[in-house]
C-alpha cells in the first residue's frame, strides 16, 4: 500500500503561507532547493496520523463542492487539520484575531463527528483549509 509522504503546495507569498501554518504549530524543519524542477522545497513537518483521502461525491447540484468543480474542475479541494478536543473554538478566535477570514461564525458538524471550520482560500494564500476537532 503506497503511503501519502507529503502534498506540493505552489506559493506566491512564501512567509505569508508560513505564518498562517505556524499558527496551526506547524513549523518549516528542512529546506531544499531543487534546481533541476526550478524550486525551493520547504517542508513542514505533520505529525504522524492515520490520514485519510477524502474523496467528495456531489449530492447537491447547488453546494458548495458542485460550485467548485463548475468553476475550476476535478482536483484537490481542501487540507484538513485535525486539533484536539477543545482546541477549536480557541483558535478560530485567534486566526479571526489575526485577521484571517473563517468561513463560518460558529463551527458545524461534519463526518466521523467532528466539529469543522474553514479558512476562507482567499486569506489562506488560495487553498481552503478546514480545521476540525472531535465533537466528544
Ligand atoms: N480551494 C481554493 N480556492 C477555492 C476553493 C477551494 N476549495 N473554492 C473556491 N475557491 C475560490 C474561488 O475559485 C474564488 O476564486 P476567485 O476569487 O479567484 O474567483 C474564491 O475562492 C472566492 O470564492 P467565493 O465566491 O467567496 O466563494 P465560493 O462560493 O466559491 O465558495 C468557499 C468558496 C470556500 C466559501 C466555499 O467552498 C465554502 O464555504 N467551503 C466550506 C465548506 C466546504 O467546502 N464543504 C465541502 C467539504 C465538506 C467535507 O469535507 O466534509
Amino acid at each position: 500500500m503506497a503511503s501519502l509522504n507529503h502534498i506540493g503546495i505552489a506559493v506566491q507569498n512564501l512567509p505569508e503561507l508560513k505564518r498562517l501554518f505556524s499558527l496551526l504549530g506547524l513549523e518549516t524543519g528542512h529546506i531544499e532547493p531543487v534546481p533541476d524542477q526550478g524550486v525551493v522545497t520547504h517542508f513542514l513537518p505533520l505529525p504522524v496520523v492515520q490520514g485519510h483521502l477524502e474523496l467528495l461525491e456531489v449530492t447537491d447540484p447547488a453546494g458548495t463542492v458542485a460550485k467548485f468543480l463548475a468553476k475550476r474542475g476535478p482536483g484537490i479541494h481542501h487540507l484538513s487539520f485535525l486539533l484536539g478536543r477543545g482546541e477549536l473554538d480557541g483558535l478560530t478566535e485567534r486566526l479571526k484575531a489575526e485577521g484571517y477570514r473563517l468561513i463560518y461564525d460558529q463551527a458545524r458538524p461534519g463526518a466521523h463527528q467532528m466539529r469543522i471550520n474553514f479558512i476562507h482560500p482567499a486569506s489562506a494564500s488560495g487553498i481552503l483549509i478546514e480545521i476540525m476537532e472531535p465533537a466528544h
